[in-house]
């Protein structure tokens, strides 16, 4: 028996910060019927995908921002897309901004079955940007100030097989995969919301595009899993996000891929039993891994060159100067 599923990535286009959750729900449920349309029995939305992504924004007090969290999901706003998404019998992905009854903030997202359960929440671990005001550039990035970091990717056993979630700067740390691989996943869901503009190296503008689709299909590759990269796009309160939204097979191979930077659905249906092709022969872990010389990855954060190296290249440059 084989095990498919057919997805849809539900690229988002802009929000400003005018649009309404009720305006934001209706184009989500647009989606979703599209996506019921097509066949999908998933259809997965990106990062924040309820509000304009906040964070670009400085406020002196984080309450000021509390309008654009969700204190409970489903909530009055958000329940026409759990109502619409069981009675099409489509199931979904959704990042929001969380803020809970003891006062956390984090940048969360849910799976939620094809009866409207929600059978997983996940909580972005790697928090990009910073967490202080920095006028100097044209706009913030501020999510280590808005949220608080997650604590760890779980895999949840949904739509027949082992689902991961991820959001937006996760996707470009291979750990992410990495972990998520090392529970069996099958496919990882990761929305994002990607300026254009690198503030602190302009260089990296060009290159959006393409760092993204080479740690998602890296990341696919890597650990024999399908990967579904979800976009809030297109020009949001003057800031250019990226589009690309894709869906990649565990061969790394592109299977589908956004053409616009506005809402844009685009499908594919993922035969789950792929992974084993790769989990099982090239990258079957139990066989060739080797954690006992891995010990660095979890046991050291920023990099040390070892005193050696650094007593080398000193005397080098030494005999560099004598010369
Ligand atoms: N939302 C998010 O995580 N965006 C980051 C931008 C990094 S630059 C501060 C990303 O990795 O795409």
């Amino acid at each position: 028996m084989t095990r498919t599923i057919t997805i849809g990535a539900a690229q988002v286009g802009p929000i400003q910060l005018a649009d309404t959750r009720s305006m934001v729900v209706e184009r989500l449920i647009v989606l979703l019927r599209e996506g019921a349309e097509a066949g999908c029995d998933l259809v997965v939305f990106p990062e924040l995908t309820l509000t304009t992504f906040f964070p670009r924004w400085w406020v002196d007090d984080l309450a000021e921002a509390d309008r654009f969290y969700e204190t409970e999901m489903p909530g009055p706003e958000t329940q026409p897309l759990f109502d619409e998404a069981r009675r099409l019998g489509v199931g979904f992905h959704l990042g929001y901004a969380e803020l809970t009854p003891d006062g956390h903030r984090y940048n969360t997202a849910i799976l939620v079955e094809r009866d409207g359960t929600i059978v997983g929440r996940y909580r972005k671990v790697h928090l990009p940007g910073h967490e202080d005001h920095e006028p100097w550039r044209a706009f913030q990035h501020l999510e280590r100030y808005y949220f608080e970091a997650g604590d760890g990717f779980d895999v949840h056993g949904a739509f027949g097989g082992v689902v991961g979630m991820a959001i937006c700067n996760d996707r470009r740390w291979p750990e992410t995969y990495r972990v998520l691989g090392l529970q069996g996943c099958e496919l990882a869901l990761i929305g994002y919301n990607t300026p254009i503009h690198y503030a602190p190296d302009p260089d990296q503008d060009r290159l959006q595009g393409f760092h993204n689709g080479l740690v998602l299909q890296s990341g696919a590759y890597q650990n024999g899993m399908w990967v579904v990269g979800v976009a809030k796009a297109g020009c949001e309160e003057g800031c250019d996000l990226l589009g690309e939204s894709a869906i990649i097979a565990p061969s790394g191979e592109v299977r589908a891929v956004t053409a616009t930077v506005g809402d844009e659905l685009v499908v594919a249906t993922a035969d789950l039993d792929l992974c084993a092709n790769f989990k099982e022969t090239l990258f079957d872990f139990d066989r060739y891994r080797r954690p006992e010389v891995y010990e660095r990855i979890t046991t050291q954060r920023g990099p040390e060159v070892p005193a050696h190296v650094q007593a080398a290249l000193a005397a080098a440059e030494n005999r560099e100067d004598r010369s």
